[in-house]
C-alpha cells in the first residue's frame, strides 16, 4: 500500500487518474457548490483553518473537500465507516495534496487509526457524518476541544447523538446539525436515500424488485424515500415503526404497516432504516422465507444482529460482491447485503451528486459559520447544537432551482400586504 507517514494512507496512487475523472463528472453535476467554491476561492475565508473530516470518501465529498481547500483550508480527512470508500477518489485527492487516510474495506482498528491521523495536525474545525470524530476528540484528546472553534454534522443518527451529548451537558464545542436543514433532510434523506439503497441492492444481487414484498424498518424521511422509490419499482412495501404517527404517515401513501414479527415471515427483502440496534434479530431469521434478501442504509452496521444470524447459521458463502449467503435451518438461505453496513454506500456509491449538491453546500457554509463565530462576528455557546438558519435554506434552493434553469413567481406587493394582514378573512 502507498503510504508516505503524516500525508495519506490509500489503497493504490495508481487509481488517481480515474479517479480525477469521478470527481470531474460529481464537479459537473454539482453546481451550487462549484458556485461558492468559484466565489470564495477569490476570498478565501478558510486561509489558516485546518479541518479534520470524518465522511464518506466519494465523488460528491471530493467536491466538498476540494472548495474547502479552494477557500484556503488546509484539509484532513479520513472515510466514515470502513466500507465507503471509493479508492479511485482517495487516491486522486491523495495526489492533489489533501492528507487522505482512507480505503475501502478497512477493519474497525483502521478506522480509528484513520480518525487519530487526522487528528495530527491538530485542527481547529471538525467535520462529521455519524459523529465519530467528535467522540474521539472528546474521548481521547479531549484536551483538543479548547482548540476547536467548532465542528458540522451530517446525519441524522450523528445529530441526534450529539443532542444528547448536548443535553448531558457533555459537549465542549459548539455543533451545527447540517441534516436538519430543509436543503438537507428533505432532499438527500428522502430521494438520495431511495434511490441509492435500491442502487446497493439491485448491485448486489441483480434482483427485480416488481412484486417482491420489500420490508422497510423505520419509517422516517430515509425509510419513507425508500419505500416511495421500491413502490415506483412495482414491490409490495411493507413498514415497521413505533412511531404512531410515522406509522400512520405509511398507512396513507398505500405502505402496509405491521410488526416486524409479522413481516419477517412474508419479506422478500428488508432494509433497516431506523437508526437503532436490533430491528432485525434471531427470532426474525428463524422465520423468514427460503431467498430472503436483508440489507442496511442506517448510518451503523447495528440494525441487524449479525451474531444471530452467524450463531443460527452451520455456513455461509460469498455469492457475488456484497452478498453473502447463511445456510440456515430446513435448509433455507439468507443473503446479508455489505455485512449490514450502510448498503448504499458499501455495494452503490452512495447519493447521487445531484442531491448531494445541497447538503455539502449546507456543509461548506456551516464551517464559514464556525469561521464568524472564531471572528467575533457571530456568537455560539460552546456546548450546544445549533440549525441552519432558515434563509440559508431558501437561498440554497433558490440557487438550486436557477442553476436548473428553473425560475418561480414572486408575490406582489399586494400579495405580500394580504399574506401578512391577520384582519382579512370571508
Ligand atoms: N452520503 N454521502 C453520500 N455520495 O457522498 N451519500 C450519502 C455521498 C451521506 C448522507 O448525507 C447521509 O446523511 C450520510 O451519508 C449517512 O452516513
Amino acid at each position: 500500500m502507498d503510504f508516505k507517514e503524516g500525508q495519506y494512507k490509500v489503497r493504490d496512487l495508481k487509481l488517481a487518474d480515474a479517479g480525477r475523472r469521478q470527481i470531474e463528472w460529481a464537479e459537473s453535476r454539482m453546481p451550487v457548490l462549484m458556485a461558492l467554491r468559484e466565489k470564495y476561492s477569490k476570498t478565501k475565508p478558510l486561509s489558516g483553518y485546518r479541518i479534520a473530516g470524518c465522511l464518506h470518501v466519494t465523488k460528491e465529498t471530493a467536491v466538498l473537500i476540494e472548495t474547502l481547500s479552494a477557500a484556503g483550508a488546509q484539509v484532513s480527512w479520513s472515510g466514515c465507516n470502513p466500507l465507503s470508500t471509493n479508492d479511485e477518489v482517495a487516491a486522486a485527492l491523495a495526489v492533489a495534496g489533501i492528507e487522505m487516510y482512507a480505503w475501502y474495506g478497512m477493519n474497525v482498528e483502521e478506522f480509528y487509526w484513520c480518525i487519530d491521523r487526522t487528528l495530527d495536525m491538530k485542527p481547529n474545525l471538525t467535520l462529521d457524518d455519524g459523529a465519530d470524530l467528535i467522540f474521539t476528540v472528546h474521548n481521547k484528546y479531549p484536551e483538543m476541544c479548547a482548540d476547536i472553534i467548532g465542528g458540522t454534522e451530517e446525519t441524522t443518527t450523528g445529530v441526534h447523538r450529539l443532542r444528547s451529548m448536548a443535553a448531558d451537558g457533555k459537549m465542549k464545542y459548539p455543533v451545527i446539525a447540517v441534516n436538519d436543514a430543509e436543503t438537507k433532510w428533505d432532499f438527500d434523506n428522502v430521494y438520495g436515500t431511495g434511490q441509492s439503497t435500491l442502487d446497493g441492492i439491485i448491485r448486489a444481487t441483480s434482483v427485480l424488485l416488481a412484486g417482491k414484498n420489500i420490508v422497510v424498518a423505520g419509517y422516517g424521511h430515509c425509510g419513507k424515500g425508500v419505500a416511495m422509490r421500491a413502490k415506483g419499482m412495482g414491490a409490495n412495501v411493507i413498514a415497521t415503526e413505533v412511531k404512531p404517527t410515522a406509522a400512520l404517515k405509511a398507512t396513507l401513501e398505500g405502505v402496509q404497516v405491521m410488526p416486524m414479527d409479522e413481516a419477517a415471515k412474508i419479506g422478500d427483502i428488508f432494509i433497516t432504516a431506523t437508526g437503532v440496534k436490533d430491528v432485525i434479530v434471531g427470532r426474525h431469521f428463524d422465520v423468514m422465507k427460503d431467498g430472503a434478501i436483508i440489507s442496511n442504509t442506517g448510518h451503523y452496521d447495528c440494525e441487524i444482529n449479525i451474531p444471530d444470524l452467524e450463531e443460527r447459521s452451520a455456513t455461509h458463502r460469498t455469492i457475488r460482491a456484497n452478498c453473502e449467503e447463511y445456510l440456515m435451518s430446513g435448509n433455507r438461505r439468507i443473503y446479508l447485503l455489505a455485512q449490514g453496513r450502510l448498503v448504499n454506500l458499501a455495494a452503490a456509491e452512495g447519493h447521487p451528486s445531484e442531491v448531494m449538491d445541497m447538503s455539502f453546500a449546507n456543509q461548506f457554509l456551516s464551517q464559514l459559520r464556525l469561521v464568524r463565530v472564531d471572528k467575533g462576528e457571530e456568537t455560539m455557546d460552546r456546548g450546544s447544537v445549533y440549525d441552519i438558519p432558515v434563509e440559508q435554506d431558501q437561498e440554497l434552493a433558490a440557487l438550486k432551482l436557477a442553476t436548473n434553469g428553473i425560475t418561480i413567481d414572486k408575490l406582489t406587493e399586494a400579495q405580500m400586504a394580504y399574506h401578512l394582514d391577520y384582519a382579512a378573512g370571508t
